[in-house]
């Protein structure tokens, strides 16, 4: 008879050699969910922040999901900030960044500055230009429209991920448009994709207490989905750890989780810790790291139909985001320069980092790196000349879950900075 080693007999436990000893009692009806590709309700993600249920287990179940949707690649791309202003007519109690219009922090970049930026960009290889700002009292529709024309036209390869739907609304309002009709404005001038940011906590019992007056959820949610309709990827956020309770949490994983049972065109989750220096909130402590993990693995066990969970290492911190790479995150988010909202809130995190040494942290951490462009395609480098980069094929998304529905075999087609429509 063959020796049963211990390996052996723990991998014949379970199908998918997945096998949790000692699991918490209350963890057995979700596990069992979780190993069968089912999707899990309110009350499983209330379960999942019980304190009594041991982190170490939600973690085993998340990345089970994440090795599943991406096995063991961890993704990274490289890319730029811009915020070309910090001015903003909202007051949101979280934000560090902002500045009254008089105050002498207070800036608007100029079309010279902002073509140095997109210069430097492509100088340094960067496939991705990330812009936001504030929502600028004396700026019209035009300034925030002819920056991404001008940047598109000067660096057509740059992809610009560029305006949250808080300045998309903004934009309704200034130029007294639709959404569709803003959306369609973008595209045109050169948007690629948006970011995910604005969404804060949809719930209006936390909402209207730290950003009152910005676009509501539904409104959020609504232009999110025209511009999946209209075949923009996007991707969306949730700011945890402040005012809210998991209950908030839960209800926000959920509506997002809706709107991609809809439309698909979700690409990537980014749960956002929140950073309390220079804020109106500075009162609240900081979230812990064993917070951090936790919200990264219960977003990924929700949210069953978005292919990537990003753990942003610049708010994180480095040690947590490769840690959360074992607790259902994927992606590591990019090189970043001149990242200004966390670090005027206090992250201690470096401004920048090599490729090497991102490539290092996820070795370190067990992982395949794997160089991205925004819109999830890999990046191949010439050997002899790093700077220079090809598009290579579409990585597989969220339709080729083995445990969901069927493999799409969408195919990735036109340069980095085009849209590439939603299949
Ligand atoms: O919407 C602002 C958050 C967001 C603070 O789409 C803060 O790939 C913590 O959305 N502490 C903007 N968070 C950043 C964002 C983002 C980041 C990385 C990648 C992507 C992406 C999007 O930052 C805001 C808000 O939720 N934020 N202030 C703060 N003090």
């Amino acid at each position: 008879m063959v020796p049963l080693t211990l390996a052996t007999w723990l991998s014949k436990q379970h199908p998918n050699g997945f096998f949790v000893m000692n699991i918490h009692p209350k963890l057995r009806s979700i596990r069992d969910k979780v190993e069968a590709g089912q999707r899990l309700n309110l009350q499983d993600g209330l379960l999942l922040y019980d304190p009594d249920v041991p982190l170490n287990e939600v973690g085993e179940l998340a990345n089970l999901v994440r090795e599943r949707w991406n096995g063991n690649a961890a993704y990274y791309n490289l890319n730029t900030h811009l915020n070309p202003t910090n001015v903003c007519v909202y007051r949101c109690t979280f934000c560090a960044f902002r500045s009254d219009l008089r105050d002498p922090k207070g800036y608007a970049m100029t079309d010279e500055q902002i073509l140095a930026r997109g210069q430097e960009a492509v100088d340094h290889g960067c496939t991705e230009m990330h812009i936001v700002g504030g929502l600028h009292h004396q700026k019209g529709y035009d300034w925030y429209l002819n920056m991404v024309r001008l940047l598109h036209n000067a660096f057509p390869r740059l992809h610009l991920k560029a305006w949250t739907a808080v300045e998309i609304n903004w934009f309704e309002f200034l130029a007294k448009k639709s959404v569709r009709a803003v959306i369609e404005d973008l595209m045109a001038a050169g948007v690629g994709s948006l970011p995910g940011g604005g969404a804060e906590i949809f719930h209006p019992e936390v909402r209207d207490r730290i950003c009152e007056h910005k676009a509501d959820a539904s409104h959020w949610l609504e232009i999110h989905r025209t511009a999946h309709e209209l075949g923009l990827r996007t991707n969306c956020t949730m700011l945890y750890g402040h005012i809210e309770q998991p209950y908030h949490r839960i209800d926000h994983l959920i509506r997002l989780r809706e709107l991609q049972d809809e439309t698909g065109g979700f690409q990537t989750f980014i749960p956002l810790a929140f950073h309390p220096d220079n804020t109106g909130l500075s009162h609240v402590k900081k979230p812990s790291s064993l917070l951090d993990l936790r919200t990264m693995a219960v977003s990924r066990l929700m949210l069953d139909n978005i292919p990537h969970i990003k753990a942003y290492w610049i708010m994180l911190g480095i040690g947590t985001a490769q840690t959360a790479l074992a607790y259902g995150a994927d992606d590591l988010d990019g090189t970043v320069r001149h990242e200004l909202i966390y670090h005027d809130a206090g992250a201690t995190t470096p401004e920048i980092l090599s490729v090497d040494t991102i490539r290092q942290l996820i070795v370190e951490a067990g992982r395949d790196p794997v160089e991205r462009d925004t819109v999830y395609r890999r990046v191949v480098r010439d050997e002899s000349d790093p700077i220079q980069w090809q598009v290579g094929e579409a990585i597989a998304d969220g339709r080729a879950n083995p445990l969901r529905s069927e493999s799409s075999g969408a195919k990735a087609v036109g340069p980095s900075s085009a849209p590439v429509l939603i299949p």
